[in-house]
């Protein structure tokens, strides 16, 4: 297993100086959020040259595609499946092993149209015939397209792990997998371990925040049996923070690295 940092989450007053303080720290890489690579198209390459300079590898894009797959207009819904082939162009640039995709924040964007289908049936359709069209395009750049659940404070839609692998099962590709956040999962699932260990090999990413979404160790959320279900399904991905950083900064996120690999070693 092993451990990323989101970009923003590292002192520095540069690109470049947070992906060296980085490795300094001891990441084995970096998450960039993918909204300013949508809207300044110069970051790419910004990005690209502090990861081979610093030695850092660029592990995910979390998200920054304008709109939802799920949002109410067709032109709406147009604008995030273009930006989503964007990302995972740029995706196959990096390197990086995926796209972390919301397909929608919030209440439902579409109406409810029972008696001939409800809301949920008719978003679940939607989604699967989005996902037909961009998994070819993540296949093609080798850049896995990363279904996220959320908590019900931020979604309606999918909250669960076992949520997002019934779409993976039903697209059956190896670049349509899911990703697992403890932030989430520790509002969300009856047991995280569970959950891990029924989503199995569909799990490809990891964010770690505690219960407090702040630094693991610095909340009460019970990694280590977390940890435990992620060795046995040999999850060897990375799993990346993303969390609030108490000050001082550099200090605290070396503290929360070490208590992290130390329990990954015990596990
Ligand atoms: C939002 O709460 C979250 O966890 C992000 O990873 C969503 O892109
Ligand atoms: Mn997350």
């Amino acid at each position: 297993m092993k451990i990323a940092s989101q970009l923003h989450l590292l002192p520095g007053s540069t690109v470049l100086e947070k992906f060296e303080k980085g490795k300094e720290i001891g990441f084995d890489g970096i998450e960039v959020w993918g909204k300013k690579l949508i809207e300044e198209p110069s970051t790419v390459d910004e990005y690209l040259k502090a990861s081979e300079k610093s030695g850092l590898k660029i592990s995910t894009i979390c998200a920054g595609y304008r709109n939802f797959l799920l949002d109410g207009t067709r032109q709406e819904r147009e604008r995030a499946r273009e930006d989503i082939k964007k990302l995972l162009q740029i995706g196959n640039a990096f390197k990086a092993i995926g796209l972390i995709v919301v397909p929608v924040f919030g209440p439902p964007k579409i109406p409810d149209l029972s008696p001939y289908k409800d809301v949920i049936s008719l978003e679940k359709e939607l989604l699967l015939s989005q996902l037909s069209e961009i998994v070819e395009v993540a296949e093609k750049n080798k850049c896995a397209i990363l279904l996220e659940p959320l908590n019900r404070y931020e979604t309606h839609f999918i909250n669960r792990l076992e949520q997002a692998v019934e779409f993976c099962e039903k697209i059956k590709s190896p670049y349509l997998k899911i990703m697992a956040d403890f932030f989430h999962m520790n509002i969300e699932e009856a047991s995280i371990p569970e959950a891990i260990e029924k989503a199995g090999n569909w799990i490809s990413h990891v964010h770690l925040a505690d219960s407090n979404r702040l630094l693991p160790g610095f909340g009460h959320t019970d990694f280590s049996s977390g940890f435990k279900a992620l060795k046995k399904i040999n999850f060897e991905n990375y799993m990346a923070l993303e969390c609030g950083v108490p000050e001082p900064a550099e200090e605290n996120l070396k503290k929360s690295l070490r208590y992290l690999k130390n329990l990954i070693q015990e596990v």
